[in-house]
């Protein structure tokens, strides 16, 4: 790994490896985007998928949190559903919606369309992002992808779902489609995030936001072999891993088998509960980030007792245990980065 092109702060990469820090770091999921009045300006001009496709504008956006915050990374800006657009499915951001996908996958005939990415000709415009943020960039960039059970469940439904009851219902009746989807969206996954970190990203998350609508069983049968198949390709780059769901608690000792570096929690359990269920990776999380929205004595209260928790043993990143939401100030998350570091650093003379 390429550790010594991070011009100064690897504090974030140090901790996805369990080595000493002198500070617990901390980056927010959806850190760029509406909540951030610049962002809304941009987006007047431009929509979802211009930003991102114009690496200037891309990167300038991506870079914004961490000027404006003071976090110790970057992550692209981009979508999950930036790969399927790049090889040719119909998919577009809507308003208040989310993505929506105009042919939504019922047959075997409709699987063709997922294919390998050919970096130079489907995302020139991501490996140039990358490139110029790296040249920008004093923190980690990190690169992401959504999982392939996340994926397949906006190809299946068409858009955002409650209950995920088409896709499921998919995974159990058709079980030889529901392989060879998962296995093309488990390909297009590894090419994509292997062109990103190609292009300079030093650390990967897998987002597979809605997997805990699976119970362990279905999780261990239909889609931990592609989740193992997925880590096992990307440890051989080197670069740090990090998985993500949100309302997985209960997949926590099947993601312990998995070859990746750093298990990110969302706020439904605690750091105490989950390292006495023997999960031994590092961890990354898990403020709700509801309480973005309390006053700002509760938001340190919450947050000193997930830092009191994480901070003495290696392997413990500051996240929130999803994503921002566009009513959050950016003052309430200036503070609160100032805080975790303010409170977790270490005494220099130690
Ligand atoms: O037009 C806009 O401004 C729409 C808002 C928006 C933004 C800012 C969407 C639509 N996507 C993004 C960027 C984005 N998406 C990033 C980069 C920004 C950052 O983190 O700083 C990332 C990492 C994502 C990943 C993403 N997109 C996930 C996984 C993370 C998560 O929140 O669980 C998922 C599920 C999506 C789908 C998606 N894209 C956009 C929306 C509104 C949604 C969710 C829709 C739903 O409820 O299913």
């Amino acid at each position: 790994m390429d550790l010594l092109k991070v011009k100064k702060n690897d504090v974030l990469l140090k901790a996805c490896l369990k080595e000493p820090v002198p500070y617990v770091p901390v980056w927010y999921m959806r850190q760029a985007g509406r909540y951030q009045p610049e962002y809304r300006a941009i987006r007047q001009k431009y929509s979802f998928f211009e930003i991102s496709h114009n690496p200037e504008i891309c990167a300038e956006v991506t870079k914004l949190p961490v000027t404006q915050l003071g976090v110790d990374a970057a992550i692209l800006f981009a979508d999950i559903m930036t790969p399927l657009k790049s090889i040719g499915i119909n998919v577009d951001i809507v308003e208040g919606i989310g993505p929506v996908i105009e042919n939504p996958i019922r047959s075997e005939k409709d699987l063709e369309g997922i294919r390998l990415l050919n970096p130079g000709n489907d995302i020139p415009f991501v490996q140039e992002t990358i490139k110029i943020l790296r040249d920008k960039l004093d923190v980690p960039l990190i690169g992401f992808a959504g999982a392939p059970f996340t994926l397949a469940s906006y190809l299946i439904e068409g858009g955002p779902s409650k209950g995920y009851h088409i896709t499921k219902g998919f995974m159990y009746s058709k079980p030889h489609l529901w392989q060879n989807l998962m296995a093309r969206l488990s390909d297009l996954t590894i090419s994509y995030l292997e062109a990103q970190i190609e292009a300079g990203a030093q650390i990967v998350q897998v987002f597979d936001s809605w997997v805990g609508a699976l119970n362990s069983e279905d999780y261990h049968q239909y889609i931990a072999p592609f989740m193992h198949y997925i880590f096992s390709e990307l440890k051989k780059t080197g670069v740090p891993t990090i998985y993500f769901a949100s309302g997985a608690t209960h997949l926590l000792k099947e993601w312990n088998e998995l070859p990746v570096d750093v298990i990110s929690l969302d706020w439904r359990t605690t750091i105490e509960e989950v390292r006495n269920q023997h999960i031994d990776k590092a961890l990354q999380g898990n403020l709700d980030p509801s309480l973005l929205l309390a006053p700002f004595d509760l938001i340190k209260k919450r947050t000193k007792a997930i830092l009191d928790q994480g901070k003495d043993k290696p392997g413990f990143i500051f996240n929130l245990g999803h994503g921002i939401f566009p009513s959050v100030k950016v003052d309430t998350l200036k503070k609160l980065t100032d805080y975790i570091h303010q409170y977790t650093r270490k005494d220099p003379v130690n």
